[in-house]
């Protein structure tokens, strides 16, 4: 039971004695394994993490097109081409439920975009990674989607609720993602050796930026203790990280490719793989917006925000029209 660990420390978790009437009652509902929903009362401190987890995710999501869309004009089969345009398509929805799942918790669409685009809300590492071969969309779909799932498929049991049923569908989408990168995978390496150094050309270039997906080891990560203690996240960074290490390695194998890591062993003792970790340095600058596309992907997200501002302008006019209509009506 969480409640039980719960302590004042200097991650500022608070001890469970000194917690106000109803904050101890809901880490009780919490500890129950009770769902949140929106109307329900909830600490500052839980709703504004909730924000700023699932703000993130979503704009991952919409961010995270824009690397794949890059490869959909130059796909090579006009299968491929429907199956990455089905994939890019899914990637939207999955924002749009999870905007509409932080919406719950009393912020806009409109101020979190603000927040990205000023910087105040982060998107994932992973996307400010090019998309530099056809080889690229396999590895993404492989072990970007793959890492996705990973951290996603526990948050299925989050315990707010319009998070944990949006985590349901998107699980099941990423899967299919997965598979497809995958699939591109082994085409390409039963394929000339051109194409098979293109892949492990892309399995190169984004092993690294996969592992950094689950967030800084734990050591530094400063959310962690508090999400966990109020499931809002299921397992550590590192945690994951480890099961993602160990459930790729043979997929590698199966593919006759090498993950770029010298001192990458299976430990009998741990029953796990040792593996290096990522350059921290370089996560740290990623998400700090000195990445290698950075500076691209919050461009493009502002040209996006800009060229709709007549929509939304639009949008509000008729409802203003429509209200005024109704009262002179009434
Ligand atoms: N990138 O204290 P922690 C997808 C930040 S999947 C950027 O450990 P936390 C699917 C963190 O926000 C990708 N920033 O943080 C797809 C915090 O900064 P803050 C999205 C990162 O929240 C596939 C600071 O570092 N998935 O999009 C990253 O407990 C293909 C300290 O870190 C999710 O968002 C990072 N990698 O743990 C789409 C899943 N890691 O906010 C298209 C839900 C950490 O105080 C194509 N999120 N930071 O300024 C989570 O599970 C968690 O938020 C973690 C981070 C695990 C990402």
């Amino acid at each position: 039971m969480y409640a039980q660990m719960v302590k004042s420390t200097g991650k500022g978790l608070v001890a469970r004695e000194d917690m106000s009437f109803e904050d101890r009652a809901f880490q009780d509902r919490i500890d129950a394994g009770e769902k949140i929903e929106p109307k329900d009362y909830m600490p500052d401190g839980y709703r504004r993490n909730l924000i700023r987890q699932i703000g993130q995710h979503a704009h991952s999501e919409i961010v995270g097109q824009l690397p794949e869309g890059n490869w959909i004009t130059r796909a090579p089969t006009l299968e491929r081409k429907a199956n990455l345009l089905a994939k890019v398509q899914d990637e939207a929805g999955h924002g749009l439920y999870l905007y509409c799942a932080a919406e719950t918790l009393g912020v806009s669409r409109d101020e979190m975009t603000e927040m990205l685009l000023d910087g105040r809300m982060k998107y994932s590492s992973i996307f400010n990674y090019p998309t530099l071969t056809w080889a690229d969309m396999g590895a993404v779909g492989w072990l970007v989607d793959g890492a996705a799932i990973m951290n996603q498929v526990p948050l299925q049991r989050t315990s707010y609720g319009p998070y944990a049923r949006a985590m349901v569908r998107i699980c099941k989408e990423e899967s299919f993602h997965q598979r497809q990168g995958f699939h591109i995978m082994m085409a390409m390496v039963n394929g000339t050796a051109d194409q098979k150094r293109m892949a492990q050309d892309a399995l190169n270039r984004f092993w690294y930026p996969a592992l950094m997906m689950f967030g800084p080891s734990d050591k530094d990560s400063v959310h962690s203790a508090q999400s966990m203690a109020w499931r809002i996240k299921m397992n550590t960074n590192d945690e994951l990280r480890q099961k993602f290490v160990d459930e790729t390695v043979p997929q590698a194998e199966y593919l006759g490719l090498t993950i770029p890591d010298d001192d990458l062993q299976w430990n009998e003792d741990t029953g796990h793989y040792d593996f290096t970790e990522p350059d921290w340095a370089e996560f740290f600058e990623v998400i700090s917006g000195n990445g290698p596309c950075n500076v691209d992907r919050l461009n493009a997200r502002q040209k996006a925000w800009d060229d709709g501002a007549w929509v939304r302008e639009a949008m509000v006019a008729h409802a203003e029209k429509k209200a005024a209509r109704k009262q002179a009506a009434e």
